[in-house]
């Protein structure tokens, strides 16, 4: 893996055509999103994610995992797109580049930051629905709390989200699938990248020959597949990357 930094990873942008950037939590910390292992913060402290995301801990107590959801909700309906996000949807807008997002972040910042999202791998936190009937909710009941009951059969609402032990949204994932065959270039920002199937797609990439460049402030299961790895910050490190070379160092 060569440490070729910017340079190389513009070099390697310059060259694509068609680009997926898949995201992690890393990816909204700058927004003020907690990542998914910083340890849980205020009344969660005690709580461990793996648990509250899960079918187990959904049946244990629906009330508190409901209202673990409604908080995240809340907290990012109250926070802004940083400039990572904006500058992946700034990418998005290039003349002759296909981007495809693909993100397992179950935040809405890249649509907010004018992102289309081809994937949302883990679901949405605003995509509450029944769990009997299926029937899906609008954005507004995630934040309710307590929750409402089904207004079509009066059952219970789970979040839209993709617990762990639960299958991945099948048009999502194959969406995923075939950007990443279609791809010249992979940029992974913000990630573990230990979730699987997630993970897969990376692999996929490096195996097929694709550059991956990598951004984040700490190495990850992706750094040995990545070609380039720009250590550091997303709302740093994707302007800085996006930047024209052309211009001078204000832009103009
Ligand atoms: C499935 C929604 C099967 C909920 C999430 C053993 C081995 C391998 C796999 C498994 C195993 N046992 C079980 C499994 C499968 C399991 C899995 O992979 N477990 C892992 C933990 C081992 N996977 C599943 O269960 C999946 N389903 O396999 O189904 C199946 C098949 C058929 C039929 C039925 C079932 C479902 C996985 C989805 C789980 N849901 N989210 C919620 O959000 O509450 S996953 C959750 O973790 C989030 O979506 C998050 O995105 C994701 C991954 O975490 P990261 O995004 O990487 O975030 P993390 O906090 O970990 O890291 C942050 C990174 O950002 C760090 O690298 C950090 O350095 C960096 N960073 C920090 N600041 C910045 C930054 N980067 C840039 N800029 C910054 N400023
Ligand atoms: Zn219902």
């Amino acid at each position: 893996m060569s440490t070729a930094g910017l340079d190389g990873a513009r070099d390697l942008l310059d060259a694509a055509s068609s680009i997926v950037v898949f995201t992690g939590a890393g990816m909204s910390a700058e927004s003020g999103i907690p990542t998914f292992r910083d340890a849980l913060t205020g009344m969660w402290e005690n709580h461990d994610p793996m648990t509250l995301a899960s079918p187990e801990g959904w049946a244990n107590d629906p009330d508190l995992v409901w209202a673990w959801y409604a908080d995240r909700a809340t907290r990012v309906r109250s926070v802004t797109p940083n400039a990572g996000h904006l500058a992946v949807a700034e990418l998005g807008r290039r003349p002759g580049v296909t981007v495809t997002v693909v993100t397992q972040n179950v935040d809405d910042l890249h649509e907010r930051a004018g992102s289309v999202v081809t994937s949302h791998l883990h679901g949405s936190l605003f995509a509450p629905r029944c769990q009997d009937c299926g029937r899906a909710e609008s954005p507004d009941v995630a934040v309710a709390n307590p929750r409402p009951a089904c207004p079509l059969c009066g059952s219970t609402l789970r979040p839209g989200v993709v617990w762990f032990g639960e299958s991945l949204p099948s048009g999502d994932w194959l969406r995923a699938e075939n950007a990443v065959g279609e791809a010249d270039l992979m940029i992974v920002v913000g990630t573990t990248g230990v979730v699987y199937p997630a993970a897969e797609l990376p692999e996929r990439a490096a195996a097929a020959g694709v550059p991956v460049v990598e951004v984040n402030p700490d190495s990850s299961a992706v750094t040995a597949l990545a070609s380039v790895r720009l250590a550091g910050p997303a709302a740093q490190m994707l302007p800085d990357l996006l930047m024209d070379r052309r211009r001078g160092v204000d832009g103009r």
